[in-house]
């Protein structure tokens, strides 16, 4: 067994990004409900993200999304974010909310939409290398409706070649993230759609390409843990959108579907050394009918139970079981860690660390919520596209 003090120390060394765009009204193509108090600004979406981070301990790191934070001074907001004790991530590109992009961005059959696609791209890493950011985050909404309306291969060639330009312009440190989407916007062809699409072109471009893994972003029934152990093993698991999912890209709060399927999948994490790798925890997800700073402090606290019973793993007994063709013992194994209730381990490091072990209450008691609702009047509320 884990020694418990292994299993606090490596809890509290994983670092979970939060969305910007999960703190700003979304909601589903029929309507955006929007909230009360939520953000006007980038500035004030690291606000909130600054509480999350105060609640939990684990969440200093805060993806962005361009343009829907496009401000004039991206370091001045790197600055705002370090004064709240928050570092910014990942920079999402965005070409997919143009009308420009109807038939595809990189890989649209126009080379002019092609050029304003890849200028985009080469944008965010400039706001990359002003942020300190890392990761360029890729995701591209690109594909086909119909049998014949454009050249399948023609389409990969073309991003690849999107692809390649992104990544010569990359710094030394920084790194691209390519996501997959088995469908969605496109509904017959999708030039991204799966793992090893996205594994293939990274392969070909080299060590600073990796893929993403958005939960949300499989079949139903797709065995998720699978790729995440095959990318780490190949060294290609740049790191994850977590969200969960009962339908298609539901944008749910990560382990509110499948809390068994993010044990599993963590469980993965850290058996391939994923926790002290570089692989990037983040969430994307869209709280459309819930209070979004306390849905997105449970989201991290659900990330964390995860963790820790994959921590709690017995992992030489399992290698013992698993050795001795022991199906029904090694199966025992894994269960008895997911249906350990690490509740209790989980308040111990945050009260180890100086937290309250209950964040949402905290959250709750802190006033936060009022505040930003008597604060923020007026101005235009942060949303999909704004
Ligand atoms: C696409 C996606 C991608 C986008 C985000 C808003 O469905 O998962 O990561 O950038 O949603
Ligand atoms: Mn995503
Ligand atoms: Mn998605």
């Amino acid at each position: 067994m884990t020694a418990p003090s292994a299993v606090k120390a490596a809890l509290t060394t994983q670092s979970i990004e939060t969305p910007s765009w999960a703190y700003g009204n979304s909601g589903t193509r029929f309507k955006v409900f929007a909230q009360q108090g939520v953000p006007r600004s980038p500035q004030e979406k690291l606000d909130d993200a600054a509480q999350v981070h105060r609640h939990t301990g684990v969440a200093p790191v805060v993806a962005l999304h361009i343009p829907w934070d496009r401000v004039d001074d991206y370091a001045a907001l790197a600055d705002y974010a370090k004064e709240r004790g928050l570092r910014l991530g990942a920079i999402n590109s965005n070409v997919f909310q143009d009308d420009d992009y109807k038939l595809g961005s990189v890989c649209s059959p126009d080379p002019a939409v092609r050029r304003k696609a890849l200028g985009h791209l080469l944008e965010c890493v400039d706001i990359m290398d002003a942020t300190g950011s890392r990761d360029l985050k890729l995701w591209f909404a690109d594909g086909t409706n119909y049998p014949g309306q454009d050249d399948i291969r023609s389409r990969q060639d073309r991003l690849a070649e999107a692809l390649t330009a992104v990544y010569e312009r990359l710094g030394e440190d920084q790194r691209m993230l390519l996501e997959y989407k088995f469908f969605e916007p496109a509904f017959y062809t999708t030039d991204v759609p799966d793992w090893g699409t996205a594994y293939a072109h990274c392969l070909k471009l080299g060590p600073k390409a990796q893929v993403v893994v958005d939960t949300g972003h499989h079949a139903p029934g797709t065995n998720i843990e699978f790729i995440v152990a095959l990318l780490l093993r190949e060294g290609k698991l740049g790191g994850f959108d977590f969200n969960s999912r009962f339908y298609a890209d539901d944008d749910l709060m990560v382990g509110a579907a499948d809390p068994f399927q993010l044990f599993r999948i963590m469980y993965e994490v850290v058996r391939g050394e994923g926790l002290s790798s570089e692989v990037a925890f983040m969430l994307d997800q869209c709280h459309n009918i819930e209070p979004k700073i306390p849905a997105i402090i449970r989201s991290v606290m659900n990330v964390q139970e995860a963790t820790a019973k994959a921590l709690l793993v017995d992992r030489d007994a399992l290698a013992a079981a698993q050795a001795a063709c022991d199906v029904l013992g090694a199966n025992a194994v894994l269960m008895d860690a997911f249906n350990t209730d690490v509740r209790p381990l989980l308040a111990d490091v945050r009260e180890e660390a100086g937290l309250d072990p209950d964040p949402i209450a905290a959250y709750h008691r802190s006033g936060w919520a009022q505040r930003i609702i008597d604060d923020r009047k007026g101005g235009q509320q942060a949303g999909w596209g704004a």
